[in-house]
């Protein structure tokens, strides 16, 4: 995890450093089984992850326990910090590094009251106001989609592109931002052109062929992207 700033709070300058590529998976995402598929996307070179076990077929109870304690162990042993998708009792009993939670979700503010300031919170965002709002509540980071057609979300909003990431960015909302939605090698720069400071993503990774290089690949094209500004 990175150093604490003021109000042991994360600064946003690690945060934006972390969502250069932010991969989320859950064990309805993998060929391989999610242990082989996270340890190959944290030796490409993965910034963040977030366990999203959610779908037909998704584990539960003890079984969805048993795997994100052992996603957040390899997380550890790779210095990557560890993101529970929406279920903040499971954040809160295995001690993970922070949670994302959509619109249908607790609020930010109400979130951080219980998993103290030190740790991540991401919110969803599908608007400007929902962005502002979010912001308020105390996010350190949005996730801002789906910028490209998904079949990895079934009740995903309408594709947006990079409108909204432009928009908050030409008003001079300065949060840590992640597109997600869709993104692959080909469609990530104009991600990153448009203002954020990482992609969000999980059947690029999760289903490529070649795991850890195309991880890889997209560590570059971002941080390519990055430089040109
Ligand atoms: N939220 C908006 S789109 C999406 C989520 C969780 C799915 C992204 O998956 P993929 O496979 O990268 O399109
Ligand atoms: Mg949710």
């Amino acid at each position: 995890m990175p150093e604490m700033g003021d109000n042991n709070r994360i600064p946003s300058q690690a945060i934006r450093s972390l969502l250069k590529v932010y991969f989320i998976m859950g064990s309805v995402n993998c060929r391989l089984s999610p242990a082989e598929v996270l340890t190959e996307a944290l030796a490409g070179g993965i910034t963040l992850f977030q366990f999203r076990e959610k779908g037909k077929g998704a584990l539960t109870g003890r079984g969805k326990f048993e795997l994100a304690q052992n996603m957040m162990q390899l997380c550890r042993a790779h210095g990557v910090p560890f993101i529970v998708n929406d279920d903040l009792e499971l954040a809160i009993a295995l001690d993970a590094d922070g949670i994302h939670v959509g619109q249908d979700d607790s609020p930010a503010g109400m979130i951080r009251r219980r998993l103290g300031a030190g740790k991540i919170i991401g919110v969803s965002a599908h608007t400007l106001q929902e962005a502002q709002q979010a912001i308020e509540d105390g996010a350190d980071y949005l996730g801002i989609g789906p910028v490209y057609p998904t079949a990895s979300k079934e009740d995903a909003q309408p594709v947006n592109g990079t409108r909204l990431i432009e928009e908050l960015r030409t008003r001079g909302v300065d949060i840590p931002l992640v597109g997600i939605g869709g993104i692959t090698l080909s469609n990530a720069a104009p991600v990153i052109a448009a203002g954020a400071d990482g992609i969000s993503l999980i059947s690029a990774i999760a289903q490529a062929a070649k795991i850890s290089e195309t991880a890889k690949s997209f560590v570059k094209t971002v941080e390519e992207g990055l430089r040109r500004g």
